[in-house]
């Protein structure tokens, strides 16, 4: 069967115009004026997109003794309807795990996904096993990026001897390293400093994860990266300090990615001060809301070319399970949802309000991280043999975002009350209308892993430092008989 996007505009990373697009067998097959097929989809008005890559979300992901809430059939299908296409989930070897074992419950998870999905393997522990099972991911799974969590002590946190060892295996093997950037030994001592002090509150996580922690953090991935010779990604940049660090590193020549959350951009840290325990406590996450200079200073990397993707890290708790952390703000569960709003939040907060052009949007949503993924044009792109992974989008349709009517089966909502007007009429899953005009239409299972390859020598990190210092023997004349 033959689906013809009939009378829209395309819109790309880089282009912008009037045309038809053909679909065949789940693929781009034509691109041009007056194209004919079986089903035809009506997109005068509209734009014609790259559907959304959400690289970071957290589906049924076992944390802080508890599942996160949306699995992978909710949490694509969230997706779906607000335009996003496919998601990258993190697998998490327990410590002392197989990666590979990791893998296979990550794989059976997602059979239930509605669309594409992919995964980073998550480095959560070290030794020679790990080192090896690196290769196996990397060269036959199917899986470039390997995430790296500098917080969470006790739990998933590596130490910097550990990452510089992984990072320089993600060197040899064309992969990059994702970091999730957070001083991890100096959250814990302000933690235990708060709680001694009687500051159980959901505000007290926020006052344990100042935005210096985060920082500090990225500052030293970067360079560890830089040393190691490979490109890092830093997920959930929240605040200056890290943009910071991202933005001078850039400068340098050095590949750093920055990704600020859509929640980071629009929510900021007035929301821990909330009298009601629940309302607080829904919104604790790592790294927490901060103020309005950091929110300018994302929207400026965004603007900039500094900051790379919009994510949601996408990790859906109930109200019961936040209140595993009554009278001690450690144990709330920490995440925030997203998936389905992302894409129309960043449009009525960044296109119709002139700071970013469409172009921008769909590059930050889209086209970057399909292409530091490696898995660009297939996916990312308007193009003839791309995947038709597509989103018909009305600048035109309003809604206000409510918990009552989300795919997510959480009671609530973070962006609740926000007013948006630019949505999906059509959301096209590898050619398949999952979404129409608001119609649900989603087909469990439909979706499958995309495998991507490792990346070539042109993403490397400029690191002179291995030049420096390869073994260069010095022959000596003068050498004392004895210490003395
Ligand atoms: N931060 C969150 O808020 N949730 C999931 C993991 C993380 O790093
Ligand atoms: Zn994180
Ligand atoms: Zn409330
Ligand atoms: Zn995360």
């Amino acid at each position: 069967m033959s689906t013809v996007i009939k009378g829209g505009t395309v819109v790309t990373a880089d282009l912008t115009y009037k045309a038809d697009v053909k679909i065949e067998g789940g693929r781009i097959v034509e691109i041009g004026p007056d194209l004919s097929g079986e089903e035809i989809l009506d997109a005068a008005g509209c734009y014609v997109m790259p559907g959304g890559i959400d690289p970071h979300v957290h589906l049924e992901m076992p944390f802080m003794g508890t599942y996160s809430a949306d699995d992978f059939e909710s949490g694509t299908r969230a997706g779906l309807v607000g335009g996003t296409t496919m998601v990258v989930d993190f697998c998490l070897p327990d410590p002392g795990q197989s990666l590979l074992d990791a893998l296979k419950r990550w794989d059976n998870k997602a059979t239930r996904a509605n669309a594409d999905y992919s995964f980073h393997m998550a480095i959560t522990w070290w030794d020679k096993q790990v080192f090896e099972e690196m290769a196996t991911v990397a060269l036959e799974k199917g899986i470039n990026s390997f995430k790296h969590f500098m917080a969470y002590k006790g739990a998933l946190m590596v130490n910097d001897d550990e990452m510089f060892a992984s990072f320089s295996r993600c060197a040899e093997l064309g992969a990059i390293p994702f970091v999730h950037a957070e001083n991890g030994d100096i959250v814990a001592s302000m933690q235990e400093k708060l709680m001694a002090a009687g500051n159980t509150g959901p505000e007290a996580h926020a006052y344990s994860r100042p935005p210096e922690v985060e920082g500090e953090a990225t500052n030293r991935a970067i360079t560890i990266a830089d040393m190691a010779g490979c490109p890092v990604y830093i997920v959930h940049t929240s605040c200056e300090q890290s943009h910071e660090a991202i933005r001078r590193a850039r400068q340098k020549g050095i590949r750093v990615y920055g990704e600020p959350l859509i929640q980071h951009l629009l929510l900021d840290e007035s929301e821990y001060a909330n009298p009601d325990w629940d309302h607080a406590a829904a919104r604790v996450m790592s790294p927490p809301f901060r103020n309005k200079q950091h929110q300018d200073s994302l929207w400026a990397g965004l603007q900039a070319g500094s900051l790379s993707c919009v994510a949601t890290d996408h990790c859906s708790f109930t109200v019961e399970q936040k209140r595993y952390g009554l009278g001690d703000f450690r144990k709330i569960p920490n995440g925030t949802g997203g998936l389905e709003d992302r894409l129309p939040l960043l449009w009525t907060y960044g296109v119709n309000t002139g700071r970013l052009t469409p172009n921008e949007f769909v590059a930050v949503t889209s086209t970057n991280i399909a292409k530091i993924l490696n898995i660009y044009p297939r996916k990312g792109a308007i193009m003839v043999g791309a995947d038709a992974d597509i989103v018909v989008w009305d600048p035109q349709r309003e809604k206000t975002i409510s918990a009552k009517t989300q795919q997510s089966p959480v009671e609530y909502n973070v962006f609740e009350g926000k007013q948006v007007k630019g949505l999906p009429r059509f959301t096209l899953t590898r050619g398949y209308v999952a979404v129409e005009e608001g119609a649900v239409k989603t087909k469990e299972g439909h979706g499958q892993f995309v495998a991507r390859d490792p990346m070539g020598p042109v993403n490397k990190a400029l690191s002179t430092w291995k030049d420096l210092v390869a073994p260069r023997k010095v022959e000596r004349t003068g050498i004392p008989a004895s210490g003395v």
